[in-house]
Formats: C-alpha cells, sequence, structure tokens
C-alpha cells in the first residue's frame, strides 16, 4: 500500500478538495480486496446492512427502478467480513485520512461497496457531508477502485475547491444529474475534472466537494471500495443516517459520536509518536 503522503500532495488536497493516488494498492492487495467485495456481494443477499434488513438512503424505494441502476451500495462491509476489516481499520490509511484532514485522530464513519453494473446510470452530482450524523467540514472518505474506473466505466468528477463554499445544508441527489445547482448556482460554471482510475488507485475527497460519477457505458462491472471518516471528537448533529435504532434512542444532539465498537478510532497521532 503507497501510504506515503507528501506535503504536495496535501496541499493540493486541501486546494482542490480531492486527490488521486495512482497505484495505491499492490496487485496482491487488490485482488484480495476484489475478492473479498465479491464474497460479501455474495453473503449479504441483497443486504445493504450487515446487522439489519435497511434500505439506504430514503428517497430510493419511491424511485428504486432508477436508483437500483446507479449502484449496488453494501455498508459495513468491515463489520462482517475479515479481509475488509483488515483494510477499512487499516492505520496506514486512517494516517492519510487524518494527515489530508489536518486532525488529530480520525474514526470509521461508514464503509461503502459502490458497484456500478453495466449499463448503470450515473451518479448524480452531490454532497456527503449533509448525509452524516456529525457536521465537520473536514470529514473525507476515501474512493479505492477495484476495476478499472475510466470514463466507459463511470469514474469520479469533482469540482476543484468547491469544498470551501459548500455547507451542512442537503441540495439532496435527484435523479437529474444538475439538482445540485438549484442550491450552488454559482458552480453551473464551474469546470468539473475527470478522475480516471487505474484498478488499484485511488482517491480521498472532502465530504462538502461536489462530485458525482459517470454512467458506466460498457457490459462490465465498475467496482469500488469506499470509506467515510469522521474526525475524532464530533457529535450527534440528529440526522439519522447509518444509526441503528439502539443508538438513536440513547443519543441526545450534541452528544460525542466515539463509540468504537461502531466508530473506531483507525488512527490517533497520540499514539503514533
Ligand atoms: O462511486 C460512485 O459512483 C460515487 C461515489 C461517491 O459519491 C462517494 O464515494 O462519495
Amino acid at each position: 500500500m503507497k501510504s506515503d503522503l507528501t506535503k504536495t500532495q496535501i496541499d493540493f488536497y486541501r486546494e482542490n478538495g480531492y486527490i488521486i493516488i495512482e497505484d495505491f494498492l499492490s496487485a496482491g492487495e487488490l485482488n484480495a480486496f476484489r475478492n473479498a467485495v465479491d464474497d460479501s456481494v455474495r453473503k449479504r443477499k441483497g443486504n445493504k446492512m450487515p446487522d439489519r434488513a435497511l434500505v439506504y438512503g430514503e428517497g430510493d424505494e419511491k424511485e428504486k427502478d432508477y436508483y437500483d441502476k446507479v449502484f449496488d451500495q453494501l455498508l459495513n462491509l468491515w463489520q462482517d467480513n475479515e479481509v475488509m476489516k483488515s483494510l477499512i481499520l487499516d492505520e496506514q490509511i486512517g494516517r492519510m485520512a487524518a494527515e489530508l484532514a489536518g486532525v488529530d485522530g480520525i474514526r470509521v464513519w461508514h464503509d461503502q461497496a459502490l458497484i456500478k453494473k453495466p449499463w448503470a446510470n450515473p451518479t448524480s452530482w452531490h454532497l456527503d457531508t449533509p448525509y452524516w450524523s456529525f457536521s465537520d467540514r473536514k470529514a473525507l472518505s476515501i474512493w479505492i477502485a477495484l476495476d478499472d474506473a475510466t470514463l466507459e466505466y463511470g469514474c469520479l468528477f469533482f469540482i476543484p475547491g468547491s469544498h470551501k463554499t459548500t455547507t451542512f445544508k442537503n441540495p439532496g441527489i435527484g435523479k437529474n444529474i444538475d439538482l445540485i445547482f438549484d442550491m450552488y448556482p454559482a458552480y453551473k460554471a464551474a469546470k468539473s475534472v475527470a478522475a480516471p482510475m487505474k484498478a488499484g488507485s485511488c482517491s480521498f475527497h472532502c465530504g462538502l466537494t461536489i462530485h458525482g460519477a459517470h454512467a458506466n457505458m460498457t457490459p462490465g462491472y465498475r467496482r469500488a471500495m469506499t470509506c467515510a471518516f469522521m474526525p475524532d471528537g464530533n457529535v450527534y448533529n440528529g440526522i439519522r443516517n447509518i444509526l441503528s435504532d439502539e443508538q438513536l434512542t440513547k443519543l441526545k444532539i450534541g452528544d460525542l459520536l466515539n463509540e468504537d465498537t461502531g466508530n473506531p478510532l483507525v488512527y490517533s497521532k497520540a499514539k503514533d509518536k
């Protein structure tokens, strides 16, 4: 795993709200994580969450036919797949996320396998952080390409610098790819950047960077493994997202989200000395 970041890479991330790291995984790691995702797909039998029959994303049900064809989405593979656990809880990735964000400690919020099947719909422009149960401008995700994610297969796109001005208000993610510009008309004229990646490469993006992905214009698969990271010390903001019924009954707005079972601290600068 190519886990060392240069100052130039960190500066690029802070300025643009994303960074691409080519050849992040070794061939052996790529093969192992690819197989692990396929294994989870088989075992989950369509369940998105490891511990409950939950369909993630409230809007999905209404327009199931369309959203089912954006991607297959499995969450928290680290909780029921040992190989994925080794990836998601890897301290090296945690350190990269913390260094890019500029924080001393980072927790896993949730992981996701995002699989664009043959001829999948595009992923409309959206923000991530407004969906999460905490509000932190520094929260971010890693996105690892497990297949070649080219322009044809549904690569990511970013609007560089957008993370500096977007807010925690949720513009949603609609069938129309441009819905976000109703809330952010200033970005309607912005230049987007494609992020094609070879299998094994990865990107990090800030949860407030406007991003989306192309349709899959091929009969092949575009598998990606992602993980959202929450800077340590964040508090509950009242949004449910992945929280369980049990957590919801206990949590009050303003409570620390520091349960190691659900949101493990994967990197702490204090322990890294
Ligand atoms: O993989 C995709 O199509 C979209 C990914 C995404 O939006 C994310 O990882 O935040």
